[in-house]
Protein backbone atom coordinates (compact mmCIF):
# COMPACT_ATOMS: atom_id res chain seq x y z
CA UNK A 1 0.00 0.00 0.00
CA UNK A 2 1.09 3.54 -0.82
CA UNK A 3 1.73 5.68 1.77
CA UNK A 4 4.01 8.14 0.98
CA UNK A 5 1.82 11.28 0.86
CA UNK A 6 -0.10 10.66 4.09
CA UNK A 7 3.46 9.95 5.82
CA UNK A 8 4.48 13.27 4.33
CA UNK A 9 1.44 15.36 5.34
CA UNK A 10 1.60 13.84 8.98
CA UNK A 11 5.51 15.14 9.11
CA UNK A 12 3.99 18.50 8.07
CA UNK A 13 0.87 17.99 10.86
CA UNK A 14 3.13 17.61 13.39
CA UNK A 15 4.58 20.62 13.18
CA UNK A 16 0.88 22.05 13.76
CA UNK A 17 -1.14 20.24 15.97
CA UNK A 18 -0.09 18.55 19.09
CA UNK A 19 0.38 14.75 18.39
CA UNK A 20 -0.71 16.35 14.23
CA UNK A 21 -4.06 15.54 15.47
CA UNK A 22 -7.30 17.52 16.49
CA UNK A 23 -8.63 14.65 18.49
CA UNK A 24 -6.51 12.18 20.18
CA UNK A 25 -7.87 9.08 18.97
CA UNK A 26 -7.27 10.44 15.41
CA UNK A 27 -2.91 9.90 16.10
CA UNK A 28 -3.28 6.01 16.07
CA UNK A 29 -1.39 5.75 19.17
CA UNK A 30 -3.30 2.60 20.41
CA UNK A 31 -2.84 0.79 17.03
CA UNK A 32 0.77 2.49 16.61
CA UNK A 33 2.20 3.61 13.14
CA UNK A 34 1.05 6.68 10.65
CA UNK A 35 -2.71 7.71 10.46
CA UNK A 36 -3.90 7.87 6.98
CA UNK A 37 -4.97 11.43 5.79
CA UNK A 38 -8.55 10.41 4.18
CA UNK A 39 -9.43 13.02 1.26
CA UNK A 40 -12.90 11.78 -0.25
CA UNK A 41 -15.74 10.05 1.09
CA UNK A 42 -18.49 8.18 -1.07
CA UNK A 43 -21.59 5.69 0.37
CA UNK A 44 -19.38 3.38 2.31
CA UNK A 45 -16.28 3.85 0.63
CA UNK A 46 -13.64 6.43 2.08
CA UNK A 47 -9.88 7.38 -0.31
CA UNK A 48 -7.12 8.55 1.17
CA UNK A 49 -4.16 10.80 0.09
CA UNK A 50 -2.27 8.31 -1.82
CA UNK A 51 -5.74 7.13 -3.66
CA UNK A 52 -6.07 4.18 -1.90
CA UNK A 53 -9.61 2.85 -1.50
CA UNK A 54 -11.27 1.36 1.45
CA UNK A 55 -14.34 0.60 3.34
CA UNK A 56 -15.07 2.90 5.96
CA UNK A 57 -16.79 1.00 9.46
CA UNK A 58 -14.92 3.93 10.95
CA UNK A 59 -17.96 6.48 9.50
CA UNK A 60 -16.66 9.90 11.21
CA UNK A 61 -17.08 7.87 14.30
CA UNK A 62 -20.53 7.05 14.33
CA UNK A 63 -22.41 10.30 12.64
CA UNK A 64 -22.49 9.15 8.84
CA UNK A 65 -25.36 6.68 9.08
CA UNK A 66 -26.70 7.46 5.32
CA UNK A 67 -23.02 6.55 4.47
CA UNK A 68 -20.57 9.43 3.27
CA UNK A 69 -21.95 12.73 1.10
CA UNK A 70 -25.33 11.40 0.97
CA UNK A 71 -26.90 13.14 -1.82
CA UNK A 72 -30.31 14.31 0.41
CA UNK A 73 -27.95 15.80 2.93
CA UNK A 74 -25.47 17.33 0.71
CA UNK A 75 -28.41 18.94 -0.99
CA UNK A 76 -29.87 20.22 1.93
CA UNK A 77 -26.13 21.39 2.84
CA UNK A 78 -25.86 23.00 -0.13
CA UNK A 79 -29.40 24.93 -0.05
CA UNK A 80 -29.25 26.32 3.74
CA UNK A 81 -25.12 27.52 2.89
CA UNK A 82 -26.51 29.27 0.09
CA UNK A 83 -28.98 31.41 2.67
CA UNK A 84 -26.00 32.55 5.27
CA UNK A 85 -24.08 30.24 7.41
CA UNK A 86 -24.38 31.92 10.78
CA UNK A 87 -27.30 34.15 11.87
CA UNK A 88 -26.77 33.79 15.75
CA UNK A 89 -30.41 34.45 16.12
CA UNK A 90 -33.35 31.70 16.23
CA UNK A 91 -34.52 30.27 12.61
CA UNK A 92 -36.37 27.89 11.23
CA UNK A 93 -34.37 24.65 10.89
CA UNK A 94 -33.98 24.80 14.51
CA UNK A 95 -37.76 24.19 15.10
CA UNK A 96 -37.59 21.56 11.75
CA UNK A 97 -35.19 19.12 14.21
CA UNK A 98 -35.79 20.29 17.31
CA UNK A 99 -39.83 18.85 16.66
CA UNK A 100 -38.03 15.91 14.51
CA UNK A 101 -36.27 14.93 17.96
CA UNK A 102 -38.85 15.51 19.75
CA UNK A 103 -41.24 13.48 18.28
CA UNK A 104 -38.69 10.63 18.74
CA UNK A 105 -37.97 10.67 22.07
CA UNK A 106 -41.08 10.84 24.32
CA UNK A 107 -38.84 11.28 27.06
CA UNK A 108 -38.14 14.81 25.73
CA UNK A 109 -40.74 17.97 25.84
CA UNK A 110 -37.71 20.27 25.27
CA UNK A 111 -34.01 20.54 23.78
CA UNK A 112 -31.45 22.76 23.67
CA UNK A 113 -29.07 22.76 20.54
CA UNK A 114 -25.14 23.02 21.35
CA UNK A 115 -22.18 22.34 19.09
CA UNK A 116 -20.93 19.16 20.55
CA UNK A 117 -21.49 15.50 22.16
CA UNK A 118 -19.31 17.21 25.46
CA UNK A 119 -20.79 20.42 25.64
CA UNK A 120 -24.21 18.45 25.62
CA UNK A 121 -22.80 16.45 28.58
CA UNK A 122 -21.38 18.84 29.91
CA UNK A 123 -24.44 21.32 30.22
CA UNK A 124 -26.77 18.19 31.45
CA UNK A 125 -24.61 17.75 34.50
CA UNK A 126 -24.84 21.18 34.86
CA UNK A 127 -28.75 20.88 34.90
CA UNK A 128 -28.92 18.08 36.94
CA UNK A 129 -27.14 19.71 39.73
CA UNK A 130 -28.94 22.98 39.18
CA UNK A 131 -32.04 20.77 39.05
CA UNK A 132 -31.24 18.94 42.28
CA UNK A 133 -29.08 21.34 44.07
CA UNK A 134 -26.31 18.69 44.90
CA UNK A 135 -22.68 18.91 43.62
CA UNK A 136 -22.02 14.44 43.66
CA UNK A 137 -22.14 12.58 40.01
CA UNK A 138 -22.03 9.03 39.29
CA UNK A 139 -20.75 7.83 35.91
CA UNK A 140 -18.98 4.59 35.15
CA UNK A 141 -15.66 2.76 34.64
CA UNK A 142 -14.86 3.16 31.04
CA UNK A 143 -17.35 5.39 30.32
CA UNK A 144 -17.01 8.02 27.68
CA UNK A 145 -18.47 11.83 27.86
CA UNK A 146 -16.54 13.83 26.07
CA UNK A 147 -13.63 15.86 27.86
CA UNK A 148 -15.39 17.85 30.10
CA UNK A 149 -13.31 18.09 33.65
CA UNK A 150 -15.61 16.57 35.99
CA UNK A 151 -15.97 13.58 33.49
CA UNK A 152 -12.36 13.22 32.46
CA UNK A 153 -12.00 10.71 35.81
CA UNK A 154 -11.06 7.28 36.30
CA UNK A 155 -12.30 4.74 38.99
CA UNK A 156 -9.45 3.71 40.39
CA UNK A 157 -9.67 -0.10 41.25
CA UNK A 158 -12.69 0.06 43.31
CA UNK A 159 -16.31 0.81 42.60
CA UNK A 160 -16.95 3.02 45.61
CA UNK A 161 -14.18 4.99 45.25
CA UNK A 162 -13.57 8.51 44.62
CA UNK A 163 -12.24 9.64 41.23
CA UNK A 164 -8.83 10.85 40.49
CA UNK A 165 -8.22 12.98 37.54
CA UNK A 166 -7.46 10.99 34.14
CA UNK A 167 -5.88 13.97 32.49
CA UNK A 168 -3.38 16.34 33.88
CA UNK A 169 -5.58 20.20 34.23
CA UNK A 170 -8.22 18.17 35.90
CA UNK A 171 -8.79 19.83 38.99
CA UNK A 172 -8.90 17.06 42.98
CA UNK A 173 -12.30 18.94 43.84
CA UNK A 174 -13.49 18.47 40.41
CA UNK A 175 -12.54 14.67 40.22
CA UNK A 176 -13.91 14.34 43.75
CA UNK A 177 -17.30 14.96 43.08
CA UNK A 178 -17.40 12.51 40.21
CA UNK A 179 -17.72 9.03 41.57
CA UNK A 180 -16.91 5.83 39.27
CA UNK A 181 -19.12 2.40 39.24
CA UNK A 182 -18.87 -0.53 37.08
CA UNK A 183 -20.76 -0.76 34.68
CA UNK A 184 -23.26 -3.29 34.36
CA UNK A 185 -22.63 -4.04 38.11
CA UNK A 186 -26.25 -2.56 40.28
CA UNK A 187 -24.66 -2.88 43.44
CA UNK A 188 -21.42 -0.57 43.32
CA UNK A 189 -24.28 1.90 42.30
CA UNK A 190 -26.18 1.09 45.26
CA UNK A 191 -23.07 1.32 47.38
CA UNK A 192 -22.35 4.91 46.22
CA UNK A 193 -25.65 5.85 47.19
CA UNK A 194 -25.52 4.58 50.61
CA UNK A 195 -22.56 6.05 51.36
CA UNK A 196 -23.26 10.07 49.70
CA UNK A 197 -26.58 9.78 51.27
CA UNK A 198 -28.47 13.29 49.31
CA UNK A 199 -25.51 13.93 47.67
CA UNK A 200 -25.73 12.56 44.24
CA UNK A 201 -27.12 15.24 41.57
CA UNK A 202 -27.60 12.04 38.74
CA UNK A 203 -26.30 9.11 37.55
CA UNK A 204 -24.40 9.41 33.62
CA UNK A 205 -24.63 6.28 31.88
CA UNK A 206 -24.12 5.70 28.01
CA UNK A 207 -27.12 2.72 27.77
CA UNK A 208 -24.69 0.92 25.76
CA UNK A 209 -21.45 1.55 26.14
CA UNK A 210 -19.71 2.04 23.11
CA UNK A 211 -16.47 3.60 23.83
CA UNK A 212 -14.76 0.86 25.88
CA UNK A 213 -15.72 -1.01 22.85
CA UNK A 214 -19.07 -1.98 22.20
CA UNK A 215 -20.39 -3.29 25.60
CA UNK A 216 -24.74 -3.86 26.06
CA UNK A 217 -26.33 -3.22 29.23
CA UNK A 218 -27.28 -6.75 30.79
CA UNK A 219 -31.11 -7.51 31.34
CA UNK A 220 -32.01 -5.27 34.28
CA UNK A 221 -29.16 -3.22 34.53
CA UNK A 222 -31.10 -0.06 33.13
CA UNK A 223 -34.14 -0.64 34.97
CA UNK A 224 -31.94 -0.78 38.04
CA UNK A 225 -30.55 2.79 37.35
CA UNK A 226 -34.05 4.09 36.68
CA UNK A 227 -35.22 2.79 40.27
CA UNK A 228 -32.40 3.45 42.19
CA UNK A 229 -32.55 6.96 40.96
CA UNK A 230 -36.05 7.63 41.35
CA UNK A 231 -35.73 6.20 44.91
CA UNK A 232 -33.19 8.72 46.07
CA UNK A 233 -34.59 11.78 44.31
CA UNK A 234 -31.56 11.69 42.08
CA UNK A 235 -31.38 12.28 38.15
CA UNK A 236 -30.67 9.75 35.57
CA UNK A 237 -28.83 10.88 31.95
CA UNK A 238 -28.51 8.80 28.88
CA UNK A 239 -25.59 10.10 26.90
CA UNK A 240 -27.18 8.89 23.77
CA UNK A 241 -24.40 11.09 21.34
CA UNK A 242 -23.79 7.73 19.68
CA UNK A 243 -26.35 5.60 20.41
CA UNK A 244 -29.28 7.75 19.28
CA UNK A 245 -30.76 7.41 15.52
CA UNK A 246 -28.06 4.74 15.41
CA UNK A 247 -29.55 1.63 17.65
CA UNK A 248 -33.30 2.83 16.61
CA UNK A 249 -34.88 5.94 15.51
CA UNK A 250 -35.47 6.50 19.29
CA UNK A 251 -32.58 5.32 20.43
CA UNK A 252 -31.43 2.99 23.01
CA UNK A 253 -34.23 4.50 25.39
CA UNK A 254 -36.84 2.79 23.04
CA UNK A 255 -34.96 -0.22 22.08
CA UNK A 256 -35.12 -0.70 26.45
CA UNK A 257 -37.98 1.23 27.07
CA UNK A 258 -36.44 3.27 29.47
CA UNK A 259 -36.99 6.80 30.11
CA UNK A 260 -34.19 8.78 31.68
CA UNK A 261 -34.38 11.97 32.47
CA UNK A 262 -32.06 14.21 30.87
CA UNK A 263 -30.77 12.70 27.35
CA UNK A 264 -27.40 13.67 25.62
CA UNK A 265 -27.78 13.55 21.81
CA UNK A 266 -24.97 14.65 19.06
CA UNK A 267 -23.20 12.80 16.02
CA UNK A 268 -26.56 11.42 13.98
CA UNK A 269 -28.37 14.58 14.99
CA UNK A 270 -25.91 16.79 12.72
CA UNK A 271 -25.65 14.55 9.83
CA UNK A 272 -21.86 15.04 9.51
CA UNK A 273 -21.66 18.93 11.09
CA UNK A 274 -21.01 19.59 14.57
CA UNK A 275 -24.19 19.21 16.62
CA UNK A 276 -24.99 18.64 19.93
CA UNK A 277 -28.03 18.44 22.22
CA UNK A 278 -29.91 17.82 25.85
CA UNK A 279 -32.93 17.55 26.46
CA UNK A 280 -35.64 16.64 29.03
CA UNK A 281 -38.93 17.16 30.81
CA UNK A 282 -40.44 20.68 30.51
CA UNK A 283 -39.90 20.72 34.59
CA UNK A 284 -36.78 19.99 34.13
CA UNK A 285 -36.01 22.27 31.32
CA UNK A 286 -37.65 25.15 32.75
CA UNK A 287 -33.77 25.58 34.79
CA UNK A 288 -32.38 26.72 31.09
CA UNK A 289 -31.77 30.18 30.95
CA UNK A 290 -33.59 32.17 29.76
CA UNK A 291 -36.25 30.03 31.63
CA UNK A 292 -34.50 29.63 34.10
CA UNK A 293 -30.99 30.51 36.53
CA UNK A 294 -28.90 27.78 34.92
CA UNK A 295 -26.74 29.59 32.33
CA UNK A 296 -25.53 27.83 28.86
CA UNK A 297 -25.13 29.55 25.64
CA UNK A 298 -23.32 29.49 22.34
CA UNK A 299 -22.70 31.40 19.29
CA UNK A 300 -23.30 28.87 16.72
CA UNK A 301 -25.52 26.37 18.81
CA UNK A 302 -28.43 25.78 16.31
CA UNK A 303 -26.42 26.56 13.37
CA UNK A 304 -28.53 26.63 10.43
CA UNK A 305 -26.45 24.48 8.28
CA UNK A 306 -25.61 21.95 10.79
CA UNK A 307 -29.48 22.08 11.59
CA UNK A 308 -30.65 21.00 8.03
CA UNK A 309 -27.95 18.47 7.89
CA UNK A 310 -29.46 16.74 10.66
CA UNK A 311 -32.89 16.89 9.38
CA UNK A 312 -32.43 15.21 6.30
CA UNK A 313 -30.60 12.56 8.06
CA UNK A 314 -33.28 12.08 10.20
CA UNK A 315 -35.93 12.50 7.46
CA UNK A 316 -34.08 9.75 5.53
CA UNK A 317 -34.03 7.42 8.52
CA UNK A 318 -37.61 7.80 8.72
CA UNK A 319 -37.92 5.67 5.70
CA UNK A 320 -39.41 2.23 6.68
CA UNK A 321 -37.70 -0.58 6.86
CA UNK A 322 -34.54 1.18 7.11
CA UNK A 323 -33.20 -0.14 10.96
CA UNK A 324 -34.49 -3.96 9.93
CA UNK A 325 -31.87 -3.85 6.66
CA UNK A 326 -29.44 -2.52 9.20
CA UNK A 327 -29.55 -5.19 11.34
CA UNK A 328 -29.83 -7.73 8.56
CA UNK A 329 -26.33 -6.34 6.70
CA UNK A 330 -24.56 -6.11 10.77
CA UNK A 331 -25.88 -9.72 11.23
CA UNK A 332 -24.24 -10.94 8.43
CA UNK A 333 -21.14 -9.25 8.83
CA UNK A 334 -20.76 -10.39 12.58
CA UNK A 335 -21.84 -13.94 11.82
CA UNK A 336 -19.02 -14.11 8.95
CA UNK A 337 -16.55 -12.60 10.74
CA UNK A 338 -17.45 -14.62 14.23
CA UNK A 339 -16.94 -17.84 11.94
CA UNK A 340 -13.11 -17.03 10.51
CA UNK A 341 -12.38 -15.68 13.52
CA UNK A 342 -13.09 -19.04 15.47
CA UNK A 343 -12.07 -21.10 12.46
CA UNK A 344 -8.92 -19.65 13.54
CA UNK A 345 -9.19 -20.47 16.91
CA UNK A 346 -8.51 -17.06 17.90
CA UNK A 347 -10.55 -16.14 21.59
CA UNK A 348 -13.43 -13.72 20.20
CA UNK A 349 -16.45 -12.20 21.23
CA UNK A 350 -18.55 -10.15 19.41
CA UNK A 351 -20.51 -7.20 21.01
CA UNK A 352 -22.78 -5.97 18.78
CA UNK A 353 -25.97 -3.61 18.94
CA UNK A 354 -27.77 -2.90 15.52
CA UNK A 355 -25.12 -1.15 13.14
CA UNK A 356 -22.29 -0.77 15.70
CA UNK A 357 -19.97 -3.32 16.95
CA UNK A 358 -16.76 -4.16 18.72
CA UNK A 359 -14.67 -7.60 18.49
CA UNK A 360 -12.87 -8.57 21.53
CA UNK A 361 -10.27 -11.08 21.61
CA UNK A 362 -11.45 -12.31 24.51
CA UNK A 363 -11.65 -15.95 26.07
CA UNK A 364 -15.04 -14.45 28.44
CA UNK A 365 -17.60 -12.16 27.89
CA UNK A 366 -16.76 -8.77 27.51
CA UNK A 367 -19.55 -6.85 29.78
CA UNK A 368 -17.19 -4.18 31.34
CA UNK A 369 -14.32 -2.19 31.48
CA UNK A 370 -12.76 -4.71 33.57
CA UNK A 371 -13.40 -7.39 30.81
CA UNK A 372 -12.55 -5.14 28.23
CA UNK A 373 -9.38 -4.04 29.17
CA UNK A 374 -7.88 -7.78 29.58
CA UNK A 375 -8.75 -8.36 25.85
CA UNK A 376 -5.86 -9.30 23.61
CA UNK A 377 -4.98 -5.77 22.13
CA UNK A 378 -2.01 -7.00 20.46
CA UNK A 379 -4.32 -9.23 18.15
CA UNK A 380 -6.43 -6.17 17.50
CA UNK A 381 -3.68 -4.82 16.34
CA UNK A 382 -2.40 -7.17 13.70
CA UNK A 383 -5.92 -7.74 12.26
CA UNK A 384 -6.17 -3.77 11.98
CA UNK A 385 -3.25 -3.34 10.10
CA UNK A 386 -3.72 -6.39 7.99
CA UNK A 387 -7.29 -5.10 7.04
CA UNK A 388 -5.64 -1.37 6.35
CA UNK A 389 -3.62 -3.05 3.68
CA UNK A 390 -6.63 -5.06 2.49
CA UNK A 391 -8.70 -1.74 1.98
CA UNK A 392 -10.33 -1.84 5.31
CA UNK A 393 -10.53 1.34 7.49
CA UNK A 394 -11.55 -0.28 11.13
CA UNK A 395 -11.61 1.73 14.05
CA UNK A 396 -7.72 2.43 15.20
CA UNK A 397 -8.40 1.00 18.43
CA UNK A 398 -9.30 -2.02 20.37
CA UNK A 399 -11.75 0.18 22.74
CA UNK A 400 -13.97 1.73 19.74
CA UNK A 401 -17.06 0.72 18.41
CA UNK A 402 -17.20 0.05 14.15
CA UNK A 403 -20.43 1.21 12.60
CA UNK A 404 -21.90 0.14 9.03
CA UNK A 405 -23.96 2.69 7.03
CA UNK A 406 -27.30 2.05 4.59
CA UNK A 407 -24.61 2.03 2.25
CA UNK A 408 -22.68 -0.83 3.58
CA UNK A 409 -24.47 -3.51 1.14
CA UNK A 410 -23.41 -7.58 0.76
CA UNK A 411 -21.04 -6.28 -2.38
CA UNK A 412 -19.36 -4.27 0.75
CA UNK A 413 -19.70 -7.12 3.30
CA UNK A 414 -17.89 -9.84 1.17
CA UNK A 415 -15.22 -8.09 0.34
CA UNK A 416 -14.59 -6.83 4.22
CA UNK A 417 -14.80 -10.89 4.21
CA UNK A 418 -12.26 -11.77 1.73
CA UNK A 419 -10.13 -9.30 3.39
CA UNK A 420 -10.69 -10.68 6.54
CA UNK A 421 -9.69 -14.17 5.27
CA UNK A 422 -6.16 -12.83 3.30
CA UNK A 423 -5.53 -11.28 6.96
CA UNK A 424 -5.81 -14.40 8.52
CA UNK A 425 -3.79 -16.20 6.17
CA UNK A 426 -0.73 -14.12 6.39
N1 LIG B 1 -14.08 10.42 20.79
C1 LIG B 1 -14.13 9.77 19.52
C2 LIG B 1 -14.10 8.31 19.68
N2 LIG B 1 -15.09 7.76 20.52
C3 LIG B 1 -13.01 10.18 18.61
C4 LIG B 1 -13.30 11.48 17.98
C5 LIG B 1 -12.33 11.84 16.84
O1 LIG B 1 -11.15 11.63 16.97
O2 LIG B 1 -12.80 12.37 15.86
Amino acid sequence: MKTENSNKLFTESIRYFPGGVNSPARAWNAVSGNPVFLENGAGPYVWDADDNKYIDYVLSWGPLILGHAASSVVESITSSVLKGTSFGAPTKTENDLGKMIIDAFPSIDMIRFVSSGTEAVMSAIRLARAHTDRNKIIKFEGGYHGHADSLLVNAGSGAATHGTPSSSGVTYSNANDTLTANYNDLESVRSLFTENKNEIACVIVEPIAANMGVIPPVTGFLEGLRDITTSNSSLLIFDEVVTGFRVAYGGAQSLYNIKPDITCLGKIIGGGLPVGAYGASHKIMQEVSPLGPMYQAGTLSGNPVAMSAGSATLKALQMSGIYDDLECMSQYLEREIYNLLTKSKLPVKINRVGSMMTIFFSESEVTSWKSASGSKTDIFIKLFHSMLNQNVYLPPSPYEAMFLSTEHRENEISSTIISLKTALET
